[in-house]
């Protein structure tokens, strides 16, 4: 691996603060300073980039095309950074020119083209596909403006736009020479081509043109540089003569709104989906784009289109792109001329599905006028896709009507696209082992039933570079004192640390770093909040999207409660507490919305209690996102994951937590159930109902929450302060609708989420928390052991399994050349 040459890269900072800002280092203010550090890293790496692309070229390598609605890749410099090992001789080439690494990383954008975990995941997959030296390309959409900016005001959250690229993206480099037409609308008419055989062609439609933009993915210390590729929309022809001659204006008019509207903003729901047509264009734009780019590609280098799965393979990141089996099949009749029974067969081999929710909110169904109407022949294609698994469905259930209604991919007016994605996969995984279970016995029984080879567990994984290395830097040094620096790349030596658990001195300085990074978090506390937090009470943390499944409400009523108690006796054993929040909620989301004010006003109340001296203390971090991330799990010791069991499909946070040494109080949900495997459930806080238990009280609906309410005179308290102004400052209405949410469940059961039911076993578990905490040295030694023991929860070690068992990928070397 080249090294970085602090000579040459300060000059490359300064002489790019001239080009760009006709500036000298004096001159340049922070972000301009940003913009030329990260012109000067690029420099660095485009070698590396060309090479890695050279190299899959001459070795004609089979490449993954991760292909997602969502990159939530988060700031890029820092990590390209660590990343070349370049930490040292970048951060002396800075502070030689007066500027400071801390502040120049704080000056870029993060780039949050993601809502949450969904996301996240894909942009540690890129991380660890680099790493590992394997070929991929991320697909994705550009948008314009990404995750909106939360702000809380008054505490409620107001939506601000994510304006990421007003300076412009350093590291991105645009290829307009891919560009490819993306057409919507129309109709479908049958033409004979050049050799009188009958063809399919979309006629009278809007297009617009997909351009790509390219983003480095810098694998760890190995020269391997694979691509982001995110596309934007421009006009095709804007206004044209011909346009205005024909009488064209009002379709140039609207071929250009389409192409401004297409990529201006991602859809902020997380685990909802929302139905708007604009989300469908989005699907479809991005899919056809990256798929036509990939077969040409593809047949730059070969002339077999037959065979591309032997060196392409599509993973659908969700069923957001499920679009791709039919954009697929598409390319391959309607302009490569193959049979449909050719076309199925390479399509087949080809596309392989995750799936990330059970949430049934979450499931896209489009109406077949939408569908149809926006895709015509995409939804003629899925028809015929349908029609034909539903021969095969009544082949294989001669006797059981029931079978089509359940699994048909058309159905009610309907196209359900996970439908689409189990009949034409090849693969379909779950994202933990009780996710994967609950498909395969619940959710996606009948699909499991008919086809149980495609089904597959791959548990997600996070990256330990950003989330650790980078994150966490005072526990990466000296984890590397103590084993050595193999666990960068292979997180399974991280176990080598379980020696020094039982260790005083260990434990100690185990312990230093955590209050070190619990300082630094309450600095920024200080800073952000205007609250004094105390590093010596134990950190409680939760954070993630808001989602009423994964009950910040249940943690939000339980400080309720022991604040009541507290109050009642002030004099109890108490151990001092910050609860620390982190969420957003989805703009149109509102009871979600109502729960962060819930938060910001119990905090309002309990902050300013001089009475309780400070014990409990609740902290709700606006806009939290990557790159506040990193210092919050550095700081945590209490990782909340207490969404209902069965509803989590994996959760990633839970690793980060446990990555930096945080203790997991957590319901045997997602992934929660192999980290207590891992770090067995004397070193975790465990509570609530299992999923079984939650599933049978969904199906005999014999849950009551009147009878909790009735029989328990501290949660009947807490409730009431809901309704009686206690944090409302008298305004009985304003936390009205969850109140009835858990009592009366207006438009769905009462306490759907069984918040009351398993109150009082995540009370109790929050005593055994306590208790733990006050014996230091076992915590200490817990805290130590769920570091060691993450090894298993490695992004690498999820992506070797997609690798070896879903695209059969190979590795590959790449060497620089001067
Ligand atoms: O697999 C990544 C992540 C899981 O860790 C979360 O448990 C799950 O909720 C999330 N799923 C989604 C689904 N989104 N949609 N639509 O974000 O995936």
């Amino acid at each position: 691996m080249k090294e970085l040459n602090k000579v040459e890269f300060k000059k490359e900072v300064e002489d790019y603060l001239k080009v760009l800002f006709r500036k000298s280092i004096n001159e340049a203010d922070d972000q301009q300073k940003f913009q030329a550090v990260a012109y000067a890293v690029k420099d660095f790496i485009v070698d590396q980039w060309m090479a890695t692309h050279r190299t899959y070229e001459e070795q004609d390598v089979k490449t993954v095309y991760y292909l997602s609605m969502e990159f939530l890749t988060g700031r890029a410099l820092g990590n390209i950074i660590i990343n070349l090992k370049g930490n040292q001789a970048i951060k002396d080439a800075i502070e030689e020119l007066g500027m400071d690494l801390d502040v120049i990383e704080d000056q870029e954008p993060d780039a949050a083209l993601g809502n949450g975990g969904l996301g996240r995941l894909a942009a540690c997959f890129l991380d660890s596909l680099s790493t590992l030296g394997y070929p991929a390309y991320g697909c994705g959409i550009r948008y314009k403006y990404g995750m909106f900016k939360q702000v809380i005001e008054n505490g409620y959250q107001l939506e601000k736009p994510d304006d990421w690229l007003k300076y412009g993206n350093p590291f991105e480099i645009k290829r307009p020479e891919y560009a490819v037409e993306v057409k919507f609308g129309g109709y479908v008419a049958i033409r004979k081509d050049e050799c009188g055989r009958d063809k399919f062609v979309q006629e009278n439609y809007q297009s617009v043109r997909a351009i790509p933009y390219d983003l480095p993915i810098v694998g760890y210390n190995n020269n391997v540089v694979n691509t982001l590729r995110i596309w934007d929309a421009e006009p095709i022809d804007t206004f044209n003569l011909d346009s205005f001659d024909k009488g064209d204006y009002q379709k140039a008019v609207e071929q250009e709104n389409l192409a401004r509207t297409i990529c201006e903003v991602l859809y902020p729901n997380d685990n909802h989906m929302a139905g708007k047509e604009l989300r469908l264009k989005q699907q479809y734009f991005f899919v056809s784009a990256s798929i036509q780019r990939a077969v040409m590609k593809y047949m730059e280098k070969h002339d077999d289109i037959r065979k591309i799965h032997e060196k392409v393979v599509f993973q659908l990141n969700d069923t957001h792109p499920t679009v791709t089996v039919a954009e697929l099949m598409r390319i391959l009749m309607d302009e490569y001329n193959l049979s449909w029974d050719e076309a199925w067969d390479v399509t087949t081999k080809s596309c392989a599905y995750t799936n990330h929710t059970i949430m049934s909110e979450a499931l896209e169904k489009w109406p077949l006028e939408l569908f149809s109407r926006l895709l015509p022949r995409i939804y003629q294609i899925i028809e015929e896709i349908n029609r034909r698994f539903v021969l095969q469905i009544q082949a294989a259930y001669p006797d059981d009507n029931s079978k089509v209604e359940k699994m048909a991919i058309i159905y009610d007016g309907q196209v359900k696209m996970a439908h689409l994605a189990i009949a034409a996969g090849f693969s379909v995984n779950g994202v933990a082992k009780l996710h994967t279970e609950i498909l395969k016995h619940q959710e996606l029984k009948d699909f499991y039933e008919m086809m149980p080879e495609k089904f597959n567990n791959k548990t997600n994984g996070i990256t330990q570079r950003r989330f650790l290395l980078h994150g966490n830097p005072l526990l990466a040094q000296w984890i590397t004192d103590k084993i050595g620096d193999d666990w960068i790349t292979n997180l399974k030596h991280i176990n080598e640390l379980s020696v020094y658990a039982d260790d005083e001195l260990s434990q100690k300085e185990f312990m230093n770093i955590k209050y070190k990074n619990k300082v630094r978090l309450a600095k920024y506390i200080k800073e952000h909040n205007g609250i004094e937090v105390d590093p010596r009470s134990i950190f409680d943390v939760q954070v993630k999207r808001l989602h009423e499944y994964k009950r910040q409400l249940l943690n939000i009523l339980h400080v309720m409660y022991l604040y009541n108690k507290l109050k009642q006796n002030p004099g109890m054993d108490f151990y001092p507490r910050t609860f620390i929040f982190g969420a957003k909620a989805s703009a149109g989301y509102m009871r979600a919305k109502s729960i962060i004010k819930l938060i910001n006003s119990v905090g309002d109340v309990i902050n300013n209690d001089a009475s309780i001296n400070g014990k409990i203390k609740v902290v709700f971090i606006e806009n939290y996102r990557v790159s506040n991330a990193e210092i919050i799990f550095a700081a945590a010791d209490v990782s909340e994951q207490i969404s209902t069991a069965s509803k989590e499909a994996s959760g990633t946070g839970n690793m980060k937590f446990m990555l930096n040494g945080a203790l997991t109080l957590g319901t045997m949900d997602g992934a929660n159930v192999e980290i207590v495997d891992e770090v067995g459930e004397e070193n975790a806080f465990i509570f609530g109902l299992s999923s079984d238990e939650v599933i049978a009280y969904e199906h005999n609906g014999q849950y009551n929450p009147r009878d909790i309410y009735n029989s328990d005179a501290d949660i009947r308290a807490v409730l009431t302060q809901l309704v009686d102004g206690t944090y409302s400052q008298g305004n009985f209405e304003e936390f009205r609708d969850i109140y009835n949410s858990l009592l009366d469940g207006q438009g769905g059961r009462p306490d759907m989420y069984f918040i009351l039911k398993d109150f009082r076993s995540y009370a109790e578990a929050q005593e055994r928390v306590e208790a733990a905490y006050k014996d230091e040295k076992k915590w200490a030694r817990s805290a130590m052991l769920n570091t060691a023991k993450s090894g298993k929860f490695s992004s690498d070690r999820t992506i070797e399994e997609y690798a070896k068992e879903i695209w059969h990928l190979d590795k590959v070397k790449v060497e620089v050349t001067d």
